[in-house]
């Protein structure tokens, strides 16, 4: 299906000029990113992220090996995505605090439906957030996005603060993946038949962003539970 197939398919526009920031990247059937379609949400989307990690503070995990990931991360929503040495997965309890993970902020849920409608998937209704936060130096290998139970349901994945290298891999570990240049305010949505695409992110350089010093944030929403 082509871009807009899909956008005709969902009776969407999919016109850069319908963006609300910016125009619109697309990288293959299923995946595109929204330029600047976050940039005016950011201040309360930043007084989010702090509300949620002063309850669920961020950490580094580990993973199954024993690495420690340089990505500092947090969730919100009815299940977080864990990584520690039984491997991944998403539990509703916050292991840090043995609370559940804080309810996702309104401001995020209802981005996340506006920028996955953006991008031809309707009714989409996350229900796990997790929060990535990079230092300079930190980066996340080329993985996909498979602890999900729902995989008809798209990724979300917002960008704030310093600019980040995005690696767009493909269905195979092996293909070369390109890369894209991800600024504050840029959303990338894939799902559909790129939903188990390989993505990754280069080592974080070090630079300044005026909302968040030399740090990045990262928002990936996710349809992690069935519904019932
Ligand atoms: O930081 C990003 O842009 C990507 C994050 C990601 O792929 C993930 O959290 O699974
Ligand atoms: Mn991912």
């Amino acid at each position: 299906m082509t871009r807009a197939d899909l956008s005709a398919a969902q009776g969407q526009l999919f016109d850069p000029a319908e963006q609300a920031g910016g125009a619109a990247l697309a990288l293959e059937d299923g995946a595109v990113v929204l330029r600047a379609c976050a940039v005016d949400e950011a201040p309360a989307l930043l007084e989010a992220i702090e509300q949620v990690t002063q309850a669920a503070p961020l950490r580094q995990m580990t993973t199954a090996r024993g690495w420690r990931m340089s990505v500092a991360m947090s969730n919100c929503g009815a299940a977080g995505w864990l990584s520690d040495h039984s491997g991944y997965r998403y539990d509703a309890v916050d292991p840090l605090t043995g609370r559940a993970w804080p309810a996702m902020p309104e401001v995020f849920a209802s981005l996340a439906r506006r920028a996955a409608a953006a991008a031809g998937f309707a009714n989409f209704e996350p229900d796990a957030c997790l929060i990535n936060q990079y230092a300079p130096g930190a980066r996340l290998s080329l993985h996909q996005d498979r602890n999900e139970q729902d995989f008809d349901a798209p990724i979300v994945s917002v960008s704030l603060g310093v600019p980040a290298s995005f690696l767009w891999g493909g269905s195979l570990r092996s293909e070369r993946p390109r890369r894209v240049r991800l600024d504050h305010g840029d959303i990338v949505v894939w799902g559909g038949p790129a939903r188990l695409n390989f993505h990754g992110i280069d080592p974080l350089r070090d630079d300044h962003h005026p909302l968040t010093g030399n740090l990045r944030l990262n928002l990936t929403f996710r349809r992690a539970l069935l519904r019932r």
